[in-house]
């Protein structure tokens, strides 16, 4: 089925007259060198080529006509003059393609970086560039390009909403590998470079992935993984010396935990040489860390640092750490503030081998949350920003939400730390501190679904997590077009309609749910459908603070928690002043009373009413805009997508009637249009 293949159709080119300009080069193909990476990037040029020109392609190429693939050093040295490319200057994954009469040079500064040509070659073709549009120098921004699985040992996923892991299934690591390939061409078509393959709540069984019992199979994926260019991690349980072998303790200062963890290094790193390193959840939701035994979360991490460093490995350590106990009766403790509070007073004493992974916002991937301050703000401490693909709070791959202009705009934030022009995009890149190691790491959105991400229109997400973070100057509509034409085909209507749906869908989805920034407002525990005071008075603090003469969280320094007093003094300023707070976050700031008048001139209950109504009328035209175009959809997918939007629909409504009739009620303020609220 088409779901499958994702935005790697492939579909036959009907345009002759380009056909007729490219053919010519694609008869032949070949590779200077050997490698496990190039042989895949040579069948999958195959493919390419088979299923949008039909054309068998040839691998002896001694004629004149045809690709040559391969790196930098070898092809220069074979071909001279040919093929200078300007490569050496760019990151080691870079690639270049030159045309020369009638050959092309698909160069790679590294393998990978060959096979990265190859997939920007081949998905080119499908969007029918010529060929002079072909020549490129491509390089990524970001170094680290990783996904996050929350996959468990039972088959699970945790938040999951495609179905079940295409990595486990009842306790064991899966026999028939054939989807994890796939999946890996389709991570090294956007140029994912990294993945970690379990939960980072790792539970009983997950714990012994790390031993003999299950290594063998985990080298198997490693070796599937490393053939497209993406190096292999796993989540570990900081307290795996007392699961696994019934140490008396984890204490990462004690001789025979850091003995055990040594040791266990060696073990992995004889079965997997290259193997990425341990993704670690410490002291965060109930699961084991250092503080269990008075020490922090340095002295935790170098502890793992040490004992892979040797193989070149690296500690991801995140820093999702929060006191989920609290009282909410206790407003000093603002959990928004917590990141931060932990690990800025950290800064320098981590090992160059770790790296800090910080959720985008503070909170929990809310529909929209500002920044983490705490990016950015550690200047010797690697780091790594963390995205959410998984729609565990925007809708779950039932709801559309097209996620590309949120991380954009996280990205664009500028931080100050160095002066104007700090953005995230540049911290996280490495050019505003001289971080070893950084980039962007995200939780995955995929399941065994047959389309993989459940709605098949959540695959834009994934396609442009992976395009965004090679090229953050992309924009949203660039990658959206680029994966309807790969996905969909280049149909006018097509295109068009699944653009407007795309780009109306995260402001759809941010109206009839918790307005103007204050976030939550869902049912706790599985995170869909509207529950506003689900959070309220519970020790999970998340609270919005609605009483009956207003709503908000005053995060100021002077009257509330002091939150904002963790950006620099340009950004406290910009959030603390009411004049510039932008309103879409105002409530995350601040405490209002609900006849607060907004920029529109409107109160911010009548805000309320207004953008949930709208929210609503707005699905109900993302149906329309999907009926437009059921004649040109493959008939599955067009079900597909038509059944999310009616749950979308009903969730929609749900929202809308909830959080007006509670405001109504909380109030007393009526709706000035006159509607039904209840
Ligand atoms: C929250 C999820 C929870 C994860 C946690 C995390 O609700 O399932 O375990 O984040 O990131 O968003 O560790």
């Amino acid at each position: 089925l088409k779901g499958y293949h994702m935005w790697l159709q492939y579909q036959p080119i009907k345009d002759k007259q380009y056909k007729k300009a490219i053919a010519p080069f694609l008869k032949n193909i070949r590779s200077v060198e050997n490698s496990p990476v190039l042989s895949n990037a040579m069948e999958e040029l195959a493919m390419g080529i088979k299923g949008m020109f039909n054309i068998e392609v040839n691998y002896n190429l001694s004629t004149e006509e045809g690709i040559v693939i391969g790196t930098t050093d070898i092809l220069e040295k074979e071909l001279g003059r040919d093929v200078k490319s300007s490569l050496h200057e760019e990151s080691k994954e870079a690639f270049e393609i030159i045309k020369d009469e009638k050959k092309l040079f698909i160069i790679g500064n590294s393998v990978q970086g060959a096979l990265y040509g190859a997939h920007h070659f081949l998905r080119s073709l499908q969007l029918k560039k010529t060929i002079d549009q072909l020549e490129i120098i491509s390089s990524p921004k970001n170094d680290f390009r990783m996904l996050n699985q929350w996959d468990n040992f039972d088959g699970t996923v945790e938040r999951g909403y495609s179905g079940n892991s295409i990595f486990f299934k009842n306790d064991q690591i899966v026999q028939n590998k054939s989807r994890i390939k796939d999946y890996a061409r389709f991570l090294s078509s956007v140029g994912i470079n990294a993945i970690s393959i379990n939960n980072v709540n790792v539970w009983e069984k997950e714990t012994f992935l790390i031993t003999k019992k299950h290594l063998a199979e985990v080298k198997k994926i490693a070796a599937i993984f490393r053939g497209y260019g993406i190096k292999l991690y796993l989540s570990i349980n900081f307290a795996s010396p007392m699961a696994i072998d019934q140490l008396a303790s984890a204490d990462p200062l004690d001789e025979n935990v850091k003995k055990w963890w040594k040791d266990k290094a060696k073990e992995i790193y004889q079965e997997i040489p290259d193997f990425g390193g341990f993704v670690v959840k410490a002291d965060s939701e109930h699961r084991p860390g250092p503080f269990f035994y008075n020490r922090n979360h340095a002295d935790g991490a170098n502890m793992l640092a040490e004992a892979v460093a040797d193989f070149g490995g690296k500690i991801i350590w995140r820093c999702f750490v929060y006191n989920c106990l609290q009282d909410w009766r206790d407003r000093s403790t603002d959990r928004a503030r917590a990141a931060y509070d932990h690990f800025k007073p950290l800064d320098g004493d981590f090992l160059d081998n770790v790296i800090l992974q910080i959720k985008n916002g503070p909170m929990d991937f809310q529909v929209r949350e500002p920044v983490s301050p705490l990016i950015g703000a550690m200047q010797s401490t690697n780091q790594l920003i963390e995205f959410q693909v998984a729609q565990e709070y925007t809708g779950q791959q039932k709801d559309l939400c097209y996620l590309i202009p949120q991380w954009k705009e996280v990205l664009s934030f500028d931080t100050y730390h160095k002066g104007e022009g700090s953005t995230i995009e540049e911290v996280v890149a490495g050019n505003i501190h001289p971080y070893k190691y950084s980039g962007i790491v995200a939780v995955s959105n995929i399941g065994d679904d047959e389309n993989w991400t459940g709605n098949t229109l959540a695959q834009a997400n994934l396609y442009g997590y992976g395009r965004l973070i090679w090229n953050p100057s992309l924009t949203s509509e660039q990658i959206a077009e680029e994966w309807i034409i790969q996905t969909f085909g280049e149909e006018k209507i097509v295109r068009e309609t699944i653009l407007d749906m795309l780009l109306k869908s995260w402001p759809t989805y941010e109206k009839y749910t918790a307005p103007l920034g204050v976030g939550w407002m869902i049912n706790p525990g599985h995170h869909y459908g509207p529950n506003i005071d689900g959070y309220e008075y519970a020790a999970w603090g998340t609270y919005h603070f609605a009483d009956r003469d207003g709503i908000g969280v005053d995060r100021t320094e002077k009257t509330g928690t002091g939150y904002a007093a963790q950006y620099q003094i340009e950004n406290q300023r910009f959030f603390e002043d009411l004049d510039t707070c932008p309103e879409n976050l105002l409530l995350f700031f601040h405490h209002l009373p609900y006849k607060y008048t907004l920029k529109s001139g409107k109160s911010i209950i009548q805000h309320i009413y207004d953008t949930h109504f709208e929210g609503y009328r707005e699905v109900e035209e993302l149906i329309e805009l999907w009926n437009k175009v059921e004649a040109y959809v493959e008939e599955t997918t067009f079900n597909n997508v038509a059944d999310r939007l009616s749950m979308q629909l009903a969730n929609a409504k749900e929202w809308r009637d909830q959080i007006n009739t509670y405001f109504y009620r909380k109030s007393g303020i009526k709706d000035e249009k006159g509607r039904t609220i209840y």
